[in-house]
């Protein structure tokens, strides 16, 4: 397959003023007829042929200016169509048929339950008529839907409906306007038995909008937490951002069958059912929580994404990291910053920081790819918004205030690029912002050490920064990064310090702030600070400032002062879980040489210590007290021991809740008791409080413990919200069948009609640490529940097992490894991205011993030895093998 790259960029040849589409619908056999204004660029040659993008597609014909052109005047290839002679502006018509129901790629216009749904994002449109579909291809989109108004009472399409009838052939024929000029990936049509859930926003210039929620009539119990996310995410953009809706309806449909999580078409977001609806018996916090992000997402879009999109799919961060970090500003300013900003770490490093250090790892701009859709990743998204908000740390809120509006003023209606945005911040505020692009261009996350000297003479304590970045496929030598360190020093008191730089007045403005952003710019970066009488602890990164590994050399006394007494909530529980993977990598390095497993009094205290803090907010001691994953201790150890991570986490686990038993029963009985008959709110202190009470009962319930057992079991049995039957669940899911089995049968038993409570059904089966816990994913492998044609159902089973279940899929004998690469490859003639992400758990293989190394590289080897895979898994497998 051929790799695209940035540097080959091309303008578009042939503009698109408007488009008006007609779909009469049919499961099997959609025909639609694309009337398309063309319009040759000023710079393109008069005899340059019309290149449209086309895949799958059945042509029925093609007409310039109403007259039909033969076959002899264009010429279909694989991907494209090209038609010679055309004018220089023309009216072009293209008819195609397409068949919904067998598109079981989901992308394009597809079936699930029957509706009739689009995903053209990122090249979808391809698959639905011949067109130039590109972003930078911006047309204003009429679009006509011809149905059966007895099977599809409800015909959307973006914008809003201009006309409405029944014609003569008995079929109703709704039209839909959006003035908006808007790139093909934007388009989208949905056509079903729809329950509507409507209600009115003003907006601040007192516009009224209908905001339209469009979910299976079964579900329509279940909108509203999805309804108030939209109408606070809408206030929100308008206070932060200033930004406004544009249109008179905004719409969202709700369908089970989707890739990814949701897609922001103007004024008609499709979503991921599992982004929308929740009732509390049915959706976790953690759900609840998943949906107001998600809606604000796509909601955000409007602005960061569709009124200003991509020049090209290099630039896919301009609209997705900056809309992330709008995401996370969001869910910041409505629960708590701090537990908000712990949860992006915890995303990052799991996923990016791994892809970052993998055969995959590409910068946040990238320059090549074979396949779009494998660009959707955590470094695009997650790193991409690290990266906004590192500018936004350097230059501060009001300069980013700035920047933003006049990337908004500069840009509206555009199609632009990464550079564009970074400009509009630099000539906002008079900045050379030339070397913190090179966080765009250069992949790999930087490692920082760090060492400190105090002299208690001169009262100067010195902070010396080396920062170095490793090379990564095709970038071997790489330039120093712009890293922003916020910083304070912590007195032997517990108070912060003033912080004076050596360099500065004693007078100066700055002089008295006791956190400062110190700003790395190369290789080596020392600062000295003034008037420091006594030994302080640094409290280095605050917020996660940077997406950096620092190492730290931090005495462990101090990790537990900090963890104590930094007055950054993220850095307490920074320092915990640096503590926590340092206590864990002396115990695997224990049992490596046969010494017995002691669990440090030092660390236990520390941990009593924080538990027993009234003082603390129950959600952020819920955090500082959950053990680091093992994605990410695999990911901190050079060579992963797969069962060293697993035994000493495991013996933590199990230790914590032995030793600390009566103290995790009281905080959870407590708990327990202040939320006992009140009504299920998603509220930051109920969340919080339902978190560590789950948290002690995980610790209690440790496989090996038994005090908590009865408690979840209770819990389990008796709750009335969906995350504390399942807190008691999981307790359970880890214990022997005996115990398990039975609540896992009731569990189905209640639940089989609920499909997203069946998902975290397969899931806690998928993920249980049990010694056969393959055996049991080929048995769910047969459940009638089971299907490989819903990418939620997938990712429960299949891909919660080999990303989340390392003790069953790295399984010693290779059968976890053969059991993947068979469902990649059987998926990969249904659904190519889904089967693509599957590649996911392979890609660390050279991580591992030699014996898993040999078989994850057989496994892998074979899937690429397959005739007809696709571009997608073709990409992912053969750079994991390069
Ligand atoms: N912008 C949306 C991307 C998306 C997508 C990409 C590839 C294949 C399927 C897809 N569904 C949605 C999602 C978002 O970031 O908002
Ligand atoms: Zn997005």
């Amino acid at each position: 397959p051929k790799t695209i790259l940035l540097s080959e960029y091309t303008p578009p040849a042939y503009l698109v003023p408007s488009i008006d589409l007609e779909f009469r619908l049919d499961p099997h056999a959609t025909r639609v007829t694309a009337v398309s204004r063309m319009e040759r660029t000023a710079d393109t040659p008069a005899d340059a042929p019309l290149v449209l993008n086309g895949a799958g597609l059945k042509l029925v014909s093609v007409a310039i200016d109403g007259a039909p052109v033969g076959p002899d005047r264009w010429l279909q290839e694989e991907e494209r169509l090209v038609i010679r002679k055309v004018p220089a502006a023309f009216e072009l018509t293209v008819v195609t048929e397409i068949d919904p129901a067998g598109n079981t790629a989901l992308e394009g216009l597809y079936l699930s339950n029957g509706i009739f749904c689009t995903q053209c994002e990122a090249e979808g449109f391809r698959k639905i008529t011949y067109f130039p579909d590109r972003p930078d291809v911006m047309a204003r989109y009429r679009t006509t839907i011809i149905g059966d108004p007895a099977v599809l009472p409800v015909m959307l399409s973006n914008g809003n409906p201009v006309a409405d009838e029944i014609g003569e052939d008995g079929l109703r024929h709704i039209t839909w306007e959006d003035p908006f000029p808007k790139p093909s990936y934007l388009f989208a049509l949905v056509a079903g038995d729809l329950a509507l859930c409507e209600s009115p926003f003003t907006t601040m210039s007192g516009r009224d909008v209908s905001l339209r929620l469009y979910v299976e009539p079964r579900n329509a119990d279940k909108c509203e937490h999805a309804m108030a996310s939209l109408k606070k995410a809408m206030v929100w953009d308008e206070q932060a951002y200033g930004r406004e809706y544009d249109l008179d309806i905004y719409m969202i449909v709700a369908v089970d069958d989707f890739n990814m999580g949701a897609m922001e078409n103007k004024g008609l977001n499709v979503f991921n059912s599992k982004y929308i609806l929740a009732r509390p018996d049915t959706a976790t916090d953690s759900d609840y929580g998943g949906i107001e992000a998600v809606v604000a997402h796509e909601y955000f879009h409007n602005w960061t994404g569709n009124r200003i999109t991509c020049r090209d799919w290099f630039q896919l961060s301009l609209k997705e990291g900056l809309t992330v970090f709008r995401e996370q500003q969001f869910v910041a300013d409505h629960q708590s910053a701090a537990v908000s900003r712990i949860h992006d770490v915890r995303v990052l490093r799991a996923a990016q920081f791994p892809e970052d250090a993998g055969p995959t790892a590409h910068p946040v701009r990238p320059d090549s790819y074979i396949e779009i859709s494998n660009f959707y990743t955590s470094t695009v998204y997650n790193k991409g918004a690290e990266v906004i908000r590192m500018l936004h740390t350097l230059i501060g809120p009001e300069a980013f205030a700035r920047g933003m509006d006049l990337y908004f003023e500069r840009h509206d209606g555009q199609a632009v690029t990464c550079e564009d945005f970074v400009r509009a911040h630099a000539d906002a505020n008079e900045l050379d912002l030339g070397d913190f692009f090179r966080w765009y261009v250069q992949a790999g996350t930087p490692e920082v050490s760090v060492e400190t000297r105090h002299d208690p003479e001169s009262r100067s304590f010195e902070l010396t920064f080396t920062q170095t970045l490793k090379p990564t496929p095709g970038q071997p030598v790489k330039k120093p990064m712009v890293i922003p360190v916020r910083t304070a020093l912590i007195g032997a008191d517990g108070a912060p310090l003033a912080l004076r730089l050596a360099n500065e007045a004693a007078d100066a403005p700055e002089a008295d702030q006791t956190e400062r952003v110190l700003v790395l710019e190369d290789r080596v970066t020392r600062f000295t600070f003034a008037d420091v009488a006594e030994r302080p602890v640094p409290s280095l990164l605050r917020g996660f400032s940077a997406p950096v590994k620092l190492e730290t050399r931090a005495e462990d006394a101090d990790l537990a002062f900090l963890m104590g007494h930094d007055d950054d909530a993220f850095n307490r529980w920074e320092a915990a879980q640096t503590y926590a993977i340092r206590v864990i990598h002396r115990l695997i390095a224990d049992a490596a040489a046969g010494r017995p497993l002691v669990l440090p009094a030092d660390f236990r205290d520390a941990f009593a210590r924080t538990i027993g803090d009234d003082s603390l907010d129950p959600a952020l001691i819920a955090e500082a007290l959950t053990l680091p994953g093992e994605s990410y201790l695999a990911e901190t150890m050079t060579r992963i021991d797969v069962e060293g991570i697993t035994a000493a986490r495991q013996f933590v686990r199990r230790e914590i809740g032995r030793s600390l038993e009566g103290l995790l029963l009281e905080v959870f009985d407590r708990l327990a008791a202040e939320d006992a008959g009140k009504p299920y709110s998603f509220d930051p202190a109920s969340v919080g409080r339902r978190s560590l009470a789950n948290l002690c009962l995980a610790y209690l319930g440790a496989p090996g413990g038994t005090a908590g057992l009865e408690r979840a079991r209770r819990r389990f049995e008796t709750a009335d919200n969906m995350t504390d039957a399942l807190g008691g669940l999981l307790v359970l899911a880890d214990q022997e069948d005996a115990l398990s089995q039975p609540a896992f049968d009731a569990f189905y038993a209640r639940w089989k009609d609920e499909p997203l409570v069946v998902d975290k059904w397969f899931m806690v089966q998928a993920t249980a640490s049990r010694a056969n816990a393959l055996d049991h994913v080929l048995k769910l492998m047969e459940h009638p529940a089971f299907s490989m044609r819903n990418p939620n159902r997938v990712r429960s089973l299949i891909g919660a097992f080999a990303a989340s279940n390392p003790r069953g899929f790295h399984e010693a004998s290779g059968r976890g490894y053969d059991f993947l690469a068979d469902q990649i490859i059987t998926l990969d003639a249904s659904n190519p991205q889904i089967a693509a992400r599957l590649v996911g758990p392979f890609k660390r293989w050279r991580r591992y011993d030699d014996q898993r190394q040999a078989l994850m590289r057989q496994a892998l080897e074979r899937i690429a030895a397959r005739q007809g895979l696709s571009r997608d898994v073709y990409e992912m497998v053969s750079k994991s093998l390069a």
